[in-house]
């Protein structure tokens, strides 16, 4: 069998990597997941770091074009693949894909880094045999309640982020919010109505159900504490 044209490198419970492949699936894009591991120190190899001089999961090879940073391996898969989800309306209109632009700038520069902190603490500092910091659980709460405020406002005038049809930005989301849900701070999403079904739909995605397969809550150190 030929080898797949498309090569993804990294662990797959990164929601870095989940994000690549999350487009890949949406897309259906046949791909081959190129294993690393992280305390093996794969990404610091002189191999990895010639795909990615930042030493960080994933990479994405298409054939001669190697690319680094998510969310541009994300805009990259479907401009080629599937470009209906860079535009929120189905349209492609120049104004429809800026509203995708703006939610996609939202979820990094808004979203991601209090759920990524209180995810953190509940979920991988506990994993790494360190305690957690209520402290900065304390100090993101807040400020990720704020944004999903704004997030209730906007999906109750439009079904998606960027408009009637799922995009990007939505999609973009999933991988941070598959591991932050299992927190107990959950509640933050399931007591917005509009944030809650916008969540649960994104989840039901065929796709976000395929990579949820390799997304285990505890990202699998749990298993090997065992061994
Ligand atoms: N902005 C980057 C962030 C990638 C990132 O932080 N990847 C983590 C994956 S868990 C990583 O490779 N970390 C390397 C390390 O921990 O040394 C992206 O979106 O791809």
């Amino acid at each position: 069998m030929a080898p797949a044209a498309v090569k993804v490198y990294g662990w797959a419970m990164s929601p870095f990597v989940a994000r690549a492949l999350l487009c890949l699936e949406e897309a259906g894009v046949e791909y081959e997941l190129v294993p690393m591991s992280r305390q093996a120190g794969d990404h610091l190899q002189p191999d990895f770091l010639a795909r990615n001089p930042f030493a960080q999961v994933p990479v994405l090879e298409d054939g001669d074009l190697t690319l680094f940073e998510s969310r541009a391996i994300a805009r990259h898969v479907l401009r080629k693949h599937k470009p209906e989800l860079l535009v929120g309306d189905g349209s492609g209109s120049p104004e429809a894909a800026a509203m995708v632009d703006v939610w996609l700038e939202v979820e990094a520069h808004q979203h991601h880094a209090p759920t990524a902190a209180i995810m953190v603490q509940c979920i991988l500092a506990p994993l790494l045999g360190g305690a957690r910091d209520q402290a900065v659980i304390d100090e993101n709460v807040p400020k990720l309640k704020k944004v999903l405020e704004v997030y209730e406002a906007r999906l109750s005038k439009s079904r998606y982020l960027a408009g009637e049809s799922v995009s990007l930005a939505d999609l973009s989301h999933f991988p941070m919010l598959r591991y932050f849900m299992d927190t107990e701070y959950a509640a933050l999403v399931e007591e917005l109505p509009h944030v809650k079904a916008w969540w649960e739909e994104l989840k039901a995605r065929p796709a976000a159900r395929k990579v949820t397969e390799f997304m285990p809550v505890d990202f699998g150190l749990r298993k090997k504490a065992e061994q």
